[in-house]
């Protein structure tokens, strides 16, 4: 196998007794209703359980022998004959029932909603039902969104380079477009609605003007007409600067009556070709993106003037908050300070799209206390499923607990219970925000690799994203559960330790780059090796001694009071617990805090010590997940498990690299020796650094730029 099924591989069900109950079950398929929707769930159903149950699942319409019935009250005579108005009311336009239910002589599964859609995401669900080998018997589930806006981030380039992507190109082939429609585009969408998922933004944040003219219109209409029977909405990254890049206007002000009727006309031309295209993401005044500040306004100003020419036709602006200046002293201050004032400010279909932390898609990050300052703005939480900070496509880094734990973190806003996942639902400011857009995205990675992800377990964050964005209360452990069952087996000798993998594998991946509340230690640029020595870059904060300030006092960013103040930007109960060394949890503690070296931890270890340990923690996690991944040769298909030994293999070589390069580096600042009982660093300092020069990166973009000699 070579993964390009993803988790929708439809293996035979193994457990005899199982396949044989599921069989009985499930002799036919009736789906009423005409729509392209109903089709390709009739068909989703058909496929899955012809597959599970290893015998051909014919569509038919007679309601006297056992299956599945799908469809909605108004589409289908069978299931409008059931009576399920109340129950169907409580889940919305995109929930749906699944049920056991008597129609004529025979017992049917009836998956209904009220809307194709939902019945498309029941027939989804159902056959996870079976790939995990769950019992139907009593089935009676009612299913909706928490979140209304599910969506994924393309960071895709018109040249077809994906920005931190790994995976190959990217999969929108423009110059066969819009003749030619790969059959892959119809399976990523399948992919995206198996999950849920509802929008996808296809181009980098960093965005080509271009995409919004008649010849690439035409393109991406056709991909809008692939992805709508999956529920998908299309939209595009804009570049603020659109009406002068395209030579029409000598500005981007959006208080300008020309640029407003540049906008508007812009809007129409596009809608002209998607009747339902989804609305704007955009980066503006953000990594030398041009935005309404170039013209003395603000994020507010600049985001409403396009949600005004959006709004007609149902369309909506996602806003990034991911900025920070040079000249604010402390970079985590940026979205907090920017956007806090102008709470209260933005049309109601603008969201603000917030990354999870307040720097950019750590290890391990705070989560961003923008969210606990707003309270009247819709907001979403963005995060990273491609592993830019993770080792790329080729460590495997389960994002599942870092989502976790950034929804499960309670701000403390109105006393205990004011989780993010409550904010990000609406319910904590329902208040003061009445009817909230809510959402969240994710920056995804799939390109034309065989197995869209690079890495296979990339796919499990994916995944991951995906059964979060629809219900957030899901736990990162039984989402791997699931998915590994799905994508690999459901044998309990393989998942028990495999999923144990997955869990840890978050926390080795912070334990060997940057450990304790450790950030932003690489290389610059790339984001792939270690470079905690980086001081020689333009600006301040693109330095790796920026962020971890080691000095012979100590090491830590001091974020309190007598520091950046940074903390304060938290609501006082979190601020005081992170701002108290009793309070705050070990693993963020050097973001806030500058702590000497002998600084005692609660493992009685000296912070020095403590340090190290982590870094060599890291890399021992590393060597088990090695060793358990090798157990398991020909408990899945041979292709796979190569792939992954190998790529554990390079991962245990760079954890290496990382280790010794910060252990080095950092003990050259403190002048401490490493505690006895840990295998020494192989070579000196001026050695790791010469490899951060020297040492190929796996990605397109940085291979071996000019600094870089491969030697
Ligand atoms: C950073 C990436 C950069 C992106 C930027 C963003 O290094 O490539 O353009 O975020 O999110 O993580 O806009």
């Amino acid at each position: 196998e070579d993964g390009y099924d993803m988790w929708l591989r439809y293996q035979p069900v193994a457990n005899d007794s199982l396949r044989q109950e599921y069989q009985s079950q499930f002799q036919q398929v009736i789906a009423e209703g005409n729509s392209q929707t109903i089709k390709i769930a009739a068909s989703e159903l058909q496929r899955g359980l012809s597959g599970l149950l290893k015998k051909t699942v014919a569509q038919t319409s007679n309601v006297n022998a056992m299956g599945v019935v799908i469809g909605t009250p108004a589409n289908s005579k069978l299931i409008a004959s059931l009576n399920l108005k109340k129950r169907l009311a409580s889940v919305g336009d995109e929930g749906y029932l699944i049920q056991k239910s008597r129609i004529g002589n025979a017992d049917q599964i009836v998956i209904a909603a009220n809307t194709d859609v939902g019945v498309l995401y029941g027939s989804f669900h159902l056959l996870r039902l079976l790939q995990t080998e769950q019992s139907l018997n009593n089935i009676s589930i009612a299913s909706s969104p928490k979140l209304q806006y599910r969506v994924v981030n393309h960071w895709d380039n018109v040249n077809r380079l994906v920005e931190r992507g790994y995976a190959g190109l990217s999969l929108w082939d423009w110059g066969t477009l819009p003749e030619l429609k790969s059959p892959r585009y119809e399976d990523y969408a399948r992919i995206n609605a198996s999950l849920g998922i509802n929008g996808t933004v296809i181009n980098n944040v960093n965005a080509d003007p271009r995409l919004m003219s008649d010849q690439f219109l035409k393109k991406i209409a056709t991909l809008a007409e692939v992805f709508r029977p999956y529920g998908i909405k299309l939209y595009l990254s804009i570049n603020y600067n659109a009406p002068r890049a395209y030579g029409d206007l000598d500005t981007a002000d959006p208080l300008d009556p020309r640029v407003q009727a540049w906008w508007k006309a812009r809007a129409e031309k596009i809608y002209s070709y998607i009747p339902d295209f989804g609305g704007y993401l955009v980066k503006a005044d953000s990594e030398g993106q041009p935005g309404p500040q170039g013209y003395g306004r603000n994020h507010a100003d600049g985001a409403n003037m396009l949600a005004d020419t959006l709004k007609p036709f149902k369309g909506v602006v996602f806003w990034r908050a991911f900025v920070y200046h040079p000249d604010i002293g402390d970079r985590f201050r940026g979205a907090y300070d920017e956007f806090t004032p102008l709470d209260g400010k933005f049309k109601e279909n603008v969201i603000l799209q917030i990354k999870n932390g307040p720097i950019d898609f750590q290890p391990r990050e705070p989560v961003s206390p923008l969210f606990g300052s707003l309270k009247k703005t819709n907001m979403m939480m963005e995060v990273q499923v491609t592993q830019e900070y993770f080792g790329f496509a080729t460590h495997l880094a389960y994002q599942g607990p870092l989502f976790e734990e950034a929804l499960k973190t309670d701000l403390l806003v109105k006393g205990k219970g004011s989780t993010l996942a409550n904010i990000l639902s609406g319910q904590l400011n329902k208040a003061t925000n009445k009817n909230p857009r809510t959402g969240m995205a994710a920056v995804i990675n799939p390109g034309t690799d065989r197995n869209w992800t690079g890495h296979p377990f990339v796919q499990s964050s994916w995944y991951a994203f995906g059964r979060m964005a629809w219900d957030y209360s899901l736990t990162s452990d039984a989402i791997a559960d699931e998915w590994l069952r799905m994508t690999f087996s459901n044998q309990e000798k393989f998942i028990a330790p495999i999923k144990k993998i997955m869990m840890d594998s978050r926390e080795a991946g912070v334990n060997y780059r940057s450990p304790l509340g450790l950030t932003h230690l690489y290389s610059q640029g790339d984001h792939y090796g270690p470079a905690p020595w980086t001081a020689d870059m333009g600006r301040a904060d693109w330095n790796a001694v920026y962020y971890h300030r080691a000095a012979e006092d100590g090491i830590g960013f001091n974020r309190t009071a007598t520091g950046s103040n940074a903390l304060a930007q938290y609501p006082a109960e979190l601020a005081k617990q992170y701002a108290d060394l009793n309070t705050v949890p070990e693993d963020l503690m050097l973001w806030f805090h500058h702590l000497p070296w002998d600084y005692k931890m609660k493992s009685g270890k000296t912070l020095w010590a403590e340090l190290v340990d982590k870094y060599y923690s890291g890399v021992t996690q590393v060597r088990t997940m090695q060793t358990e991944w090798n157990k398991m040769e020909g408990q899945i298909d041979a292709e796979r498990f190569a792939h992954v030994k190998a790529l554990l293999a390079v991962q245990e070589r760079d954890a290496v690299r990382w280790r010794d390069s910060c252990v080095v580096y950092f003990q050259s600042i403190s002048k401490l020796p490493i505690p006895d009982g840990y295998e020494k660093p192989a070579h000196d300092l001026e050695y790791y650094k010469m490899l951060a020069r020297t040492t190929y990166v796996p990605d397109p973009w940085h291979p071996a730029g000019a600094s870089r000699v491969l030697k």
